[in-house]
Protein backbone atom coordinates (compact mmCIF):
# COMPACT_ATOMS: atom_id res chain seq x y z
CA UNK A 1 0.00 0.00 0.00
CA UNK A 2 1.13 3.11 -1.32
CA UNK A 3 2.50 5.67 1.71
CA UNK A 4 -0.11 8.26 2.36
CA UNK A 5 0.96 10.71 4.47
CA UNK A 6 3.80 13.15 5.12
CA UNK A 7 4.27 11.77 9.17
CA UNK A 8 3.89 8.27 7.64
CA UNK A 9 6.52 9.17 5.08
CA UNK A 10 9.10 10.85 7.63
CA UNK A 11 8.77 7.64 9.94
CA UNK A 12 9.01 5.12 7.20
CA UNK A 13 12.34 6.83 5.23
CA UNK A 14 13.79 7.42 8.98
CA UNK A 15 13.25 3.85 9.69
CA UNK A 16 14.36 2.56 6.29
CA UNK A 17 17.60 4.56 6.24
CA UNK A 18 18.26 3.32 9.70
CA UNK A 19 18.38 -0.28 8.75
CA UNK A 20 19.93 -0.56 5.71
CA UNK A 21 23.10 -1.85 5.89
CA UNK A 22 26.04 0.22 4.52
CA UNK A 23 28.78 -0.35 2.47
CA UNK A 24 31.02 2.10 4.16
CA UNK A 25 33.15 2.74 0.29
CA UNK A 26 36.67 4.42 1.75
CA UNK A 27 37.83 4.17 5.22
CA UNK A 28 41.56 4.17 6.47
CA UNK A 29 40.83 0.58 8.77
CA UNK A 30 41.84 -2.60 8.81
CA UNK A 31 40.77 -6.09 9.08
CA UNK A 32 41.91 -6.23 13.19
CA UNK A 33 44.24 -9.51 12.02
CA UNK A 34 46.50 -6.97 9.68
CA UNK A 35 49.71 -6.78 11.90
CA UNK A 36 52.78 -4.82 10.43
CA UNK A 37 56.23 -7.40 11.26
CA UNK A 38 56.61 -6.31 15.16
CA UNK A 39 53.27 -7.94 15.72
CA UNK A 40 51.52 -4.10 15.81
CA UNK A 41 47.91 -4.40 14.83
CA UNK A 42 47.49 -1.95 12.06
CA UNK A 43 43.32 -0.93 12.91
CA UNK A 44 43.39 2.05 15.06
CA UNK A 45 40.98 1.73 18.20
CA UNK A 46 39.69 3.36 21.61
CA UNK A 47 39.75 6.68 23.21
CA UNK A 48 42.81 7.68 22.86
CA UNK A 49 42.95 6.90 19.17
CA UNK A 50 39.78 8.55 18.92
CA UNK A 51 40.90 11.42 20.59
CA UNK A 52 44.14 12.35 18.83
CA UNK A 53 42.47 11.97 15.36
CA UNK A 54 44.08 14.44 12.96
CA UNK A 55 41.14 16.19 13.06
CA UNK A 56 40.59 16.99 16.43
CA UNK A 57 45.32 17.24 16.38
CA UNK A 58 44.12 20.49 14.32
CA UNK A 59 41.69 21.98 16.41
CA UNK A 60 43.55 21.73 19.96
CA UNK A 61 46.73 23.62 18.09
CA UNK A 62 43.77 26.62 18.12
CA UNK A 63 43.72 26.67 22.00
CA UNK A 64 47.14 25.20 22.93
CA UNK A 65 50.47 27.08 22.87
CA UNK A 66 52.19 23.91 23.05
CA UNK A 67 54.60 23.53 20.21
CA UNK A 68 53.52 20.48 17.38
CA UNK A 69 56.78 18.71 17.42
CA UNK A 70 56.67 19.02 21.43
CA UNK A 71 52.60 17.31 21.60
CA UNK A 72 53.65 14.59 18.82
CA UNK A 73 56.50 13.33 20.76
CA UNK A 74 54.26 12.91 24.21
CA UNK A 75 52.84 9.24 24.61
CA UNK A 76 49.48 9.37 23.24
CA UNK A 77 47.22 9.43 26.76
CA UNK A 78 49.36 12.77 27.02
CA UNK A 79 48.28 14.06 23.94
CA UNK A 80 44.48 12.66 24.33
CA UNK A 81 44.74 14.53 28.11
CA UNK A 82 45.36 17.59 26.57
CA UNK A 83 42.65 17.39 23.61
CA UNK A 84 40.32 16.42 26.14
CA UNK A 85 41.04 19.19 28.48
CA UNK A 86 41.09 21.92 25.62
CA UNK A 87 38.23 20.84 23.40
CA UNK A 88 35.94 19.08 25.51
CA UNK A 89 36.23 20.43 28.84
CA UNK A 90 37.56 24.31 28.98
CA UNK A 91 35.53 25.00 25.60
CA UNK A 92 32.26 23.55 24.66
CA UNK A 93 32.50 20.28 21.65
CA UNK A 94 30.20 21.89 19.33
CA UNK A 95 32.78 20.96 15.91
CA UNK A 96 31.90 18.30 13.85
CA UNK A 97 34.69 16.20 15.33
CA UNK A 98 34.43 16.87 18.70
CA UNK A 99 30.43 16.14 18.55
CA UNK A 100 31.07 12.90 16.66
CA UNK A 101 33.60 11.77 19.78
CA UNK A 102 30.37 12.18 21.89
CA UNK A 103 28.32 10.47 19.61
CA UNK A 104 30.15 7.36 19.39
CA UNK A 105 31.15 7.67 23.15
CA UNK A 106 27.29 7.50 23.86
CA UNK A 107 26.20 4.80 21.78
CA UNK A 108 29.15 2.86 23.07
CA UNK A 109 27.70 2.99 26.95
CA UNK A 110 29.89 5.71 28.06
CA UNK A 111 28.72 8.22 30.55
CA UNK A 112 28.70 11.31 28.92
CA UNK A 113 28.49 13.25 32.88
CA UNK A 114 30.90 11.75 34.08
CA UNK A 115 33.81 13.46 31.77
CA UNK A 116 36.19 11.31 33.56
CA UNK A 117 38.46 10.15 30.78
CA UNK A 118 40.46 7.93 32.82
CA UNK A 119 37.08 6.06 33.21
CA UNK A 120 36.54 5.93 29.15
CA UNK A 121 39.90 4.54 28.77
CA UNK A 122 39.24 1.74 31.76
CA UNK A 123 35.96 0.63 30.08
CA UNK A 124 37.31 -0.70 27.00
CA UNK A 125 40.18 -2.55 29.09
CA UNK A 126 40.73 -6.04 28.45
CA UNK A 127 38.42 -5.74 25.17
CA UNK A 128 39.68 -7.41 21.74
CA UNK A 129 39.99 -5.61 18.41
CA UNK A 130 38.02 -8.36 16.67
CA UNK A 131 35.37 -8.13 19.42
CA UNK A 132 35.38 -4.24 19.24
CA UNK A 133 35.00 -3.91 15.43
CA UNK A 134 31.76 -6.51 15.96
CA UNK A 135 30.70 -3.78 18.08
CA UNK A 136 31.30 -0.78 16.44
CA UNK A 137 30.38 -2.23 12.76
CA UNK A 138 26.65 -3.39 14.36
CA UNK A 139 26.18 -0.18 16.49
CA UNK A 140 26.37 1.50 12.53
CA UNK A 141 24.85 -1.20 10.75
CA UNK A 142 27.77 -1.30 8.28
CA UNK A 143 27.98 -4.70 6.02
CA UNK A 144 31.19 -3.62 4.34
CA UNK A 145 34.40 -2.03 4.94
CA UNK A 146 36.68 -1.04 2.39
CA UNK A 147 40.39 -0.86 3.74
CA UNK A 148 42.87 2.28 2.01
CA UNK A 149 45.75 -0.48 0.83
CA UNK A 150 48.90 1.21 0.40
CA UNK A 151 51.64 -1.40 -1.37
CA UNK A 152 54.52 1.69 -0.32
CA UNK A 153 53.49 1.09 3.29
CA UNK A 154 55.86 -0.22 5.21
CA UNK A 155 53.65 -1.21 7.68
CA UNK A 156 51.00 -2.87 5.40
CA UNK A 157 53.16 -4.88 2.50
CA UNK A 158 54.44 -7.90 5.15
CA UNK A 159 51.39 -8.74 5.49
CA UNK A 160 50.19 -8.99 2.02
CA UNK A 161 53.48 -10.90 0.91
CA UNK A 162 52.98 -13.06 3.46
CA UNK A 163 49.83 -14.14 1.40
CA UNK A 164 47.56 -13.05 4.58
CA UNK A 165 44.06 -12.75 4.50
CA UNK A 166 41.06 -11.01 5.71
CA UNK A 167 37.94 -10.60 7.76
CA UNK A 168 35.29 -11.48 5.11
CA UNK A 169 33.78 -8.12 6.73
CA UNK A 170 36.29 -6.01 5.73
CA UNK A 171 37.88 -5.20 1.17
CA UNK A 172 40.68 -4.20 -0.01
CA UNK A 173 41.41 -1.27 -1.96
CA UNK A 174 44.74 -0.35 -3.78
CA UNK A 175 45.96 2.74 -3.10
CA UNK A 176 49.01 4.25 -5.28
CA UNK A 177 49.30 8.32 -4.72
CA UNK A 178 52.97 7.67 -4.74
CA UNK A 179 53.03 6.56 -8.79
CA UNK A 180 51.21 9.27 -9.78
CA UNK A 181 52.39 12.35 -7.20
CA UNK A 182 55.85 10.95 -6.08
CA UNK A 183 57.48 9.18 -8.67
CA UNK A 184 60.67 10.83 -8.01
CA UNK A 185 60.56 8.58 -5.06
CA UNK A 186 59.06 5.68 -6.10
CA UNK A 187 60.80 4.37 -8.48
CA UNK A 188 63.85 3.99 -7.08
CA UNK A 189 61.96 1.84 -4.86
CA UNK A 190 60.18 -0.46 -7.43
CA UNK A 191 63.64 -0.78 -8.89
CA UNK A 192 64.81 -2.54 -5.13
CA UNK A 193 61.79 -4.30 -5.60
CA UNK A 194 62.87 -5.98 -9.04
CA UNK A 195 60.98 -3.70 -11.09
CA UNK A 196 62.94 -2.36 -14.45
CA UNK A 197 61.78 1.13 -14.25
CA UNK A 198 63.78 4.29 -14.36
CA UNK A 199 63.27 7.79 -13.49
CA UNK A 200 61.76 9.02 -16.84
CA UNK A 201 58.89 6.12 -17.51
CA UNK A 202 61.26 4.72 -20.20
CA UNK A 203 62.49 1.15 -21.38
CA UNK A 204 60.60 -1.55 -20.13
CA UNK A 205 59.08 0.89 -17.25
CA UNK A 206 55.65 0.88 -18.37
CA UNK A 207 55.13 -3.00 -18.76
CA UNK A 208 56.86 -2.88 -15.17
CA UNK A 209 54.41 -0.87 -13.50
CA UNK A 210 51.58 -2.71 -14.55
CA UNK A 211 53.16 -5.97 -13.64
CA UNK A 212 53.67 -4.29 -10.26
CA UNK A 213 50.09 -2.98 -10.20
CA UNK A 214 48.41 -6.54 -11.80
CA UNK A 215 50.76 -8.28 -8.53
CA UNK A 216 49.55 -6.40 -5.78
CA UNK A 217 45.85 -6.15 -7.51
CA UNK A 218 46.11 -10.18 -7.51
CA UNK A 219 47.65 -10.29 -4.05
CA UNK A 220 44.92 -7.94 -2.29
CA UNK A 221 41.90 -8.49 -4.62
CA UNK A 222 40.74 -5.19 -4.12
CA UNK A 223 37.71 -3.41 -5.50
CA UNK A 224 38.86 -0.74 -7.13
CA UNK A 225 42.48 1.58 -7.46
CA UNK A 226 42.49 4.88 -5.81
CA UNK A 227 44.50 7.88 -5.45
CA UNK A 228 44.29 11.26 -3.80
CA UNK A 229 45.20 13.77 -6.29
CA UNK A 230 46.57 17.66 -5.85
CA UNK A 231 44.27 20.70 -6.69
CA UNK A 232 46.23 21.59 -9.62
CA UNK A 233 46.72 17.84 -11.36
CA UNK A 234 45.58 17.64 -14.73
CA UNK A 235 45.19 15.29 -17.24
CA UNK A 236 46.94 15.28 -20.36
CA UNK A 237 49.73 17.78 -18.58
CA UNK A 238 52.65 19.25 -20.83
CA UNK A 239 51.38 19.05 -23.71
CA UNK A 240 51.01 21.88 -25.69
CA UNK A 241 50.89 22.83 -28.93
CA UNK A 242 52.36 26.18 -29.15
CA UNK A 243 55.05 25.08 -27.42
CA UNK A 244 57.52 21.87 -29.26
CA UNK A 245 59.56 21.09 -26.32
CA UNK A 246 56.82 20.98 -24.23
CA UNK A 247 56.33 16.97 -23.51
CA UNK A 248 53.90 15.32 -21.47
CA UNK A 249 54.67 14.36 -17.66
CA UNK A 250 55.61 11.17 -16.55
CA UNK A 251 52.12 11.92 -14.22
CA UNK A 252 49.97 11.67 -17.44
CA UNK A 253 51.86 8.83 -19.05
CA UNK A 254 51.58 7.21 -15.70
CA UNK A 255 47.96 7.07 -15.70
CA UNK A 256 46.99 6.66 -18.95
CA UNK A 257 49.14 3.88 -20.31
CA UNK A 258 50.10 2.40 -16.54
CA UNK A 259 47.21 2.30 -14.31
CA UNK A 260 43.85 2.67 -16.22
CA UNK A 261 44.91 0.36 -18.69
CA UNK A 262 45.63 -2.15 -15.91
CA UNK A 263 42.20 -1.44 -14.22
CA UNK A 264 40.44 -2.02 -17.49
CA UNK A 265 42.10 -5.80 -17.60
CA UNK A 266 41.46 -6.53 -14.04
CA UNK A 267 37.80 -5.10 -14.40
CA UNK A 268 38.28 -2.38 -11.70
CA UNK A 269 37.14 1.07 -11.12
CA UNK A 270 39.49 3.93 -10.67
CA UNK A 271 39.11 6.26 -7.66
CA UNK A 272 39.76 9.75 -7.92
CA UNK A 273 40.00 11.86 -4.97
CA UNK A 274 40.53 15.30 -6.33
CA UNK A 275 41.97 18.95 -4.33
CA UNK A 276 44.26 17.70 -1.92
CA UNK A 277 46.83 20.03 -0.87
CA UNK A 278 49.14 18.16 1.62
CA UNK A 279 51.97 19.88 3.96
CA UNK A 280 50.78 23.38 4.19
CA UNK A 281 51.73 23.12 7.67
CA UNK A 282 54.08 20.59 7.63
CA UNK A 283 54.75 20.35 11.42
CA UNK A 284 51.06 19.38 12.03
CA UNK A 285 51.66 15.91 10.14
CA UNK A 286 48.11 14.65 8.97
CA UNK A 287 46.23 17.52 10.20
CA UNK A 288 48.55 19.94 8.31
CA UNK A 289 46.46 19.33 5.16
CA UNK A 290 44.51 21.40 3.36
CA UNK A 291 42.67 21.63 -0.05
CA UNK A 292 42.40 23.68 -2.92
CA UNK A 293 39.86 24.60 -6.29
CA UNK A 294 40.46 21.97 -9.14
CA UNK A 295 40.12 22.30 -12.84
CA UNK A 296 37.83 19.45 -13.41
CA UNK A 297 38.02 19.24 -16.72
CA UNK A 298 40.47 16.71 -16.75
CA UNK A 299 38.06 14.53 -15.37
CA UNK A 300 35.55 14.88 -18.34
CA UNK A 301 38.38 13.97 -20.80
CA UNK A 302 39.54 11.06 -18.90
CA UNK A 303 35.79 9.73 -19.15
CA UNK A 304 34.96 10.87 -22.88
CA UNK A 305 39.23 9.19 -23.96
CA UNK A 306 38.56 6.09 -21.63
CA UNK A 307 35.39 4.59 -22.15
CA UNK A 308 35.93 1.70 -21.43
CA UNK A 309 37.57 2.37 -17.57
CA UNK A 310 35.00 3.57 -14.97
CA UNK A 311 35.69 6.10 -12.18
CA UNK A 312 34.86 7.03 -9.02
CA UNK A 313 35.30 10.52 -8.34
CA UNK A 314 34.75 12.90 -5.44
CA UNK A 315 36.38 16.31 -4.85
CA UNK A 316 37.71 18.13 -1.79
CA UNK A 317 36.46 21.86 -2.50
CA UNK A 318 33.08 22.82 -1.90
CA UNK A 319 33.59 24.94 -4.90
CA UNK A 320 34.10 22.27 -7.43
CA UNK A 321 30.81 20.36 -5.79
CA UNK A 322 27.90 21.28 -8.76
CA UNK A 323 31.27 20.98 -11.63
CA UNK A 324 31.21 17.47 -10.96
CA UNK A 325 27.27 16.57 -10.46
CA UNK A 326 27.47 18.27 -13.97
CA UNK A 327 29.81 16.13 -15.31
CA UNK A 328 28.48 12.56 -13.36
CA UNK A 329 25.32 13.59 -15.72
CA UNK A 330 27.28 13.23 -18.89
CA UNK A 331 29.19 10.15 -18.38
CA UNK A 332 28.14 6.85 -17.16
CA UNK A 333 31.25 5.62 -16.13
CA UNK A 334 31.76 8.23 -13.62
CA UNK A 335 30.08 7.32 -10.18
CA UNK A 336 30.23 10.20 -7.74
CA UNK A 337 30.84 9.70 -4.11
CA UNK A 338 30.81 11.03 -1.08
CA UNK A 339 31.35 14.33 1.07
CA UNK A 340 35.27 14.19 1.76
CA UNK A 341 37.54 15.14 4.72
CA UNK A 342 36.55 18.99 4.83
CA UNK A 343 32.74 18.62 3.02
CA UNK A 344 31.91 15.96 5.77
CA UNK A 345 30.25 18.56 8.20
CA UNK A 346 26.21 18.64 8.56
CA UNK A 347 25.68 21.90 7.18
CA UNK A 348 27.90 20.34 3.45
CA UNK A 349 26.33 17.14 3.34
CA UNK A 350 23.11 18.40 2.90
CA UNK A 351 23.86 20.87 0.57
CA UNK A 352 25.50 18.39 -1.73
CA UNK A 353 23.12 15.54 -1.13
CA UNK A 354 19.96 17.29 -2.01
CA UNK A 355 22.09 19.19 -5.14
CA UNK A 356 23.57 15.48 -5.72
CA UNK A 357 19.67 13.86 -5.60
CA UNK A 358 18.03 17.20 -7.46
CA UNK A 359 20.51 16.68 -10.77
CA UNK A 360 21.01 12.52 -10.75
CA UNK A 361 18.17 11.39 -8.73
CA UNK A 362 19.43 8.24 -6.56
CA UNK A 363 22.48 7.34 -9.16
CA UNK A 364 25.61 8.25 -7.00
CA UNK A 365 27.07 7.35 -3.42
CA UNK A 366 26.06 9.73 -1.01
CA UNK A 367 28.73 9.50 1.56
CA UNK A 368 31.48 7.30 2.86
CA UNK A 369 33.26 7.60 6.13
CA UNK A 370 36.97 8.38 6.04
CA UNK A 371 37.23 6.63 9.35
CA UNK A 372 41.05 6.28 10.78
CA UNK A 373 39.55 5.11 13.90
CA UNK A 374 37.07 2.27 14.22
CA UNK A 375 34.34 3.80 16.29
CA UNK A 376 34.46 6.32 13.69
CA UNK A 377 32.21 4.76 11.88
CA UNK A 378 29.09 5.14 14.31
CA UNK A 379 29.14 9.14 14.52
CA UNK A 380 30.35 9.64 10.98
CA UNK A 381 27.25 7.33 9.41
CA UNK A 382 24.57 8.25 12.84
CA UNK A 383 25.30 12.07 11.61
CA UNK A 384 24.89 11.37 8.09
CA UNK A 385 22.14 8.73 7.95
CA UNK A 386 20.13 11.54 9.46
CA UNK A 387 20.97 14.06 7.03
CA UNK A 388 20.30 11.59 4.25
CA UNK A 389 17.10 10.57 5.33
CA UNK A 390 16.16 14.33 6.11
CA UNK A 391 16.90 15.44 2.45
CA UNK A 392 14.70 12.27 1.15
CA UNK A 393 12.14 13.24 2.88
CA UNK A 394 11.90 16.67 1.39
CA UNK A 395 12.29 15.25 -2.10
CA UNK A 396 9.56 12.38 -1.19
CA UNK A 397 7.15 14.94 -0.50
CA UNK A 398 7.69 17.51 -3.01
CA UNK A 399 6.74 14.54 -5.44
CA UNK A 400 3.69 13.11 -3.40
CA UNK A 401 2.78 16.46 -3.60
CA UNK A 402 2.56 15.92 -7.46
CA UNK A 403 -0.06 13.04 -6.74
CA UNK A 404 2.54 10.43 -7.43
CA UNK A 405 2.12 7.34 -5.17
CA UNK A 406 4.97 6.01 -3.57
CA UNK A 407 5.22 2.34 -2.50
CA UNK A 408 7.47 1.41 0.84
CA UNK A 409 9.11 -1.30 -1.12
CA UNK A 410 10.44 1.53 -3.92
CA UNK A 411 11.86 3.65 -0.74
CA UNK A 412 13.69 0.54 0.11
CA UNK A 413 14.37 0.35 -3.17
CA UNK A 414 16.04 3.63 -3.54
CA UNK A 415 18.06 3.95 0.10
CA UNK A 416 19.90 0.19 -0.68
CA UNK A 417 20.88 2.30 -3.95
CA UNK A 418 21.99 4.95 -2.41
CA UNK A 419 23.77 3.45 1.33
CA UNK A 420 24.73 -0.14 -0.72
CA UNK A 421 24.06 -1.14 -4.30
CA UNK A 422 25.11 1.73 -6.26
CA UNK A 423 29.01 1.16 -5.16
CA UNK A 424 28.54 -2.86 -5.81
CA UNK A 425 26.84 -2.06 -9.30
CA UNK A 426 29.73 0.08 -10.41
CA UNK A 427 32.28 -2.09 -8.85
CA UNK A 428 30.71 -5.12 -10.94
CA UNK A 429 30.81 -7.24 -7.67
CA UNK A 430 28.43 -8.95 -5.64
CA UNK A 431 29.02 -8.72 -2.39
CA UNK A 432 30.33 -11.69 -0.40
CA UNK A 433 28.85 -11.16 2.97
O1 LIG B 1 43.74 10.89 1.18
C1 LIG B 1 42.84 10.45 1.89
O2 LIG B 1 42.36 9.32 1.76
C2 LIG B 1 42.32 11.36 2.97
O3 LIG B 1 41.00 10.99 3.25
C3 LIG B 1 43.14 11.22 4.21
O4 LIG B 1 44.44 11.07 3.91
C4 LIG B 1 42.90 12.34 5.20
O5 LIG B 1 44.02 12.48 6.04
C5 LIG B 1 41.71 11.99 6.01
O6 LIG B 1 41.79 11.26 6.95
C6 LIG B 1 40.46 12.58 5.65
O7 LIG B 1 39.41 12.28 6.21
ZN1 LIG C 1 40.75 8.97 3.08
Amino acid sequence: MAISTLDELARFVRASVDRQPITDMHTHLYSPNMRDERGQGLLLWGVDALLTYHYLVAEVMRWSDVAPETFFGWPVEQQSALIWQKLFVEHSPVSEAERGVLTSFKALGLNLASRDLPAYRAAFAGVSPEAQVQRALQLANIAHVVMTNDPFDDAERPFWLNGGTIQPEFHAALRIDPLLRGWAEAWPRLQGWGYQVDADLGGNSVAEVQRFLREWAARTNPLYLAVSLPPDFTWPDGVDASDPRASITVASRMLAECILPVCRAVDIPFAMMIGSERAVNPGLRLAGDALGRSQLAFVARLAREFPGNRFFVTVLSRENQHELIVLGRKFRNLMVFGCWWFMNNPVIIEDMTRMRMEMLGTSFIPQHSDARVLEQVIYKWTHSRGIIAKVLIDKYADVMATGWQLEPTEIERDIADLLHDNFWRFCKRTPGV
